[in-house]
């Protein structure tokens, strides 16, 4: 028998893929080697008070000089994948000319090394780390990054495409759009929402221009995309200014980036509701065929889904700027270390409403995880019942939305081991792999050793 999430696990078919991810400044360290420049993130990182205890990637999980080893642990754990992200400026320092032979010598070898472990490669392009230079020129919110992005991209397609057949554009251009250049709560820490708003236009075009040339010296084998992080917007009652702030945040956490991916517009809602704020997205003509270039699967990252009201604490509808507000109502579920609530059942309805929504289009689960203060134990800390307990509620999701008509091809823990969690620095643990930062030794957690038992079962059919 099992729980009602082991009985959902094993009706994915054996076919399901299975994969860990990570990505290069979480874990590469060696952040001036081999003719690496800075990127954002190393900037920020050194930016007073920006980042948990002045935390940085300069030697993360030392992985630049680990990689055979770890590798090795990624086969240990079963999987039939290897997420990983592409540094910018290891492979085009500057982020302009030719590229850095000795810095996409790297990511050759590990492509090489993962195909004689018979592990498929699966290719981000840019996971939040711009170079610095593009930044002082302007960064996301000028259009001439989007163009820079798609020649940096032809250079990694053009050396690792004869082994290669997954390629992810961006990931989460929500978080590197509002969270660096609105909330500043990550690199390069801009606040200015109307710049925001110009980095969605032209992270989407780069985007665009960069899967257009790649599909264009492609084969057909090979597969582009793009990873979006979406949870889910519910009303906190029925209200229309809660419906109006689940809409809101709905349509700039979600359908600003669907909408001209998947059906070559902007939702007009939220282009109305820019428009009221005396902002306009820098659109030229021609821009919505390119965001619009066909993709062959969706990536989705899911953490937590949230609960919105249009009322502030004290019953106003707008706050001092005179915006509408939109607050989240905790619902008192239990959380994770990083106080998103664990809310399995929204994942489900958030797959089958994508299937609903943009239908055609196959998804994978690019990320899924959390973080848990790991409890001390005889086996030093590897005891994660609670993240074991969070893979097996949110894989069991993802197998009820398949059951419920999403097409949805394979599944990505987050993360291989624990990493630098950007603003976080190293104080949050989203690894199923522990990682002793003193020794760099690599444990696996008893979740690690759940995912791989349960990957063999389903597999196995059994
Ligand atoms: C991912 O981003 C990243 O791709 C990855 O690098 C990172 O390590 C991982 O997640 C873990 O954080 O404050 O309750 O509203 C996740 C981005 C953005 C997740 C916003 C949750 C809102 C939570 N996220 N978010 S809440």
């Amino acid at each position: 028998a099992g729980s009602l999430a082991e009985q959902q696990i094993r009706t994915l078919p054996p076919s399901f893929r299975w994969g860990v991810a990570t990505s290069a400044y979480q874990i590469e360290g060696a952040a001036f080697e081999d003719g690496r420049t800075a990127s954002i993130w190393d900037t920020y990182c050194r930016t007073p008070g920006m980042v948990h205890e002045g935390d940085h990637g300069d030697v993360a999980c030392d992985h630049y000089h680990r990689m055979p080893e770890d590798v090795e642990l990624i086969r240990s754990l079963g999987v039939d994948t290897y997420r990983f992200s592409v540094s910018w400026p290891r492979v085009q320092p500057g982020g302009t000319g030719p590229v850095n032979v000795k810095g996409l010598g790297f990511y050759d070898r590990l492509v090489d090394e993962l195909l004689a472990k018979d592990i498929a490669p699966w290719v981000t392009l840019y996971h939040w780390d711009l170079p610095q230079e593009l930044e002082d020129a302007g960064g996301w919110p000028v259009r001439d990054t989007a163009y820079r992005f798609a020649d940096y991209a032809m250079l990694v397609f053009d050396k690792l495409q004869d082994r290669v057949r997954e390629w992810t554009t961006l990931n989460e251009p929500w978080c590197s759009a509002m969270l660096g250049y609105w909330e500043g709560r990550q690199a390069p820490g801009r606040q200015h929402f109307p710049d925001a708003i110009h980095a969605v236009h032209h992270l989407l075009l780069g985007h665009g221009l960069a899967t257009q040339r790649m599909r264009a010296a492609g084969k057909p084998e090979h597969e582009f995309g793009i990873t979006l992080n979406m949870g889910t917007a519910t009303p906190a009652t029925d209200s229309i200014e809660d419906r109006e702030a689940a809409r809101r945040a709905d349509g700039l956490g979600a359908r600003i980036y669907l909408d001209p991916l998947l059906r070559g517009q902007y939702p007009a809602d939220i282009v109305a509701d820019l428009a009221e704020r005396k902002i306009e997205l820098p659109i030229r003509d021609g821009d919505l065929e390119i965001i619009a270039a066909p993709i062959d699967v969706l990536g989705v990252n899911f953490y937590s889904g949230h609960v919105f009201s249009g009322r502030d604490e004290h019953g106003n509808t707008r706050d001092a700027e005179g915006n509408p507000v939109e607050r989240q109502i905790p619902q008192g579920k239990p959380v994770t270390a990083m106080g998103w609530e664990i809310v399995p059942e929204r994942f489900t309805e958030l797959l089958v409403r994508l299937s609903k929504d943009y239908p055609g289009v196959p998804m994978v689960i690019t990320e899924n995880g959390s973080a848990f203060v790991d409890t001390p134990d005889a086996e030093d800390f590897v005891e994660d019942e609670g993240r074991t307990d969070y893979f097996r509620t949110h894989i069991g999701a993802v197998a009820a939305a398949r059951n419920q008509g999403a097409d949805i091809r394979g599944y990505f823990a987050w993360s291989l081991m624990d990493n630098f969690e950007w603003s976080y620095g190293y104080d949050k643990r989203f690894g199923i792999v522990r990682v002793d930062y003193q020794t760099q030794q690599r444990t696996p957690k008893r979740s690690a050793l759940w995912y791989r038992d349960t990957i063999r079962q389903v597999r196995s059919g059994t």
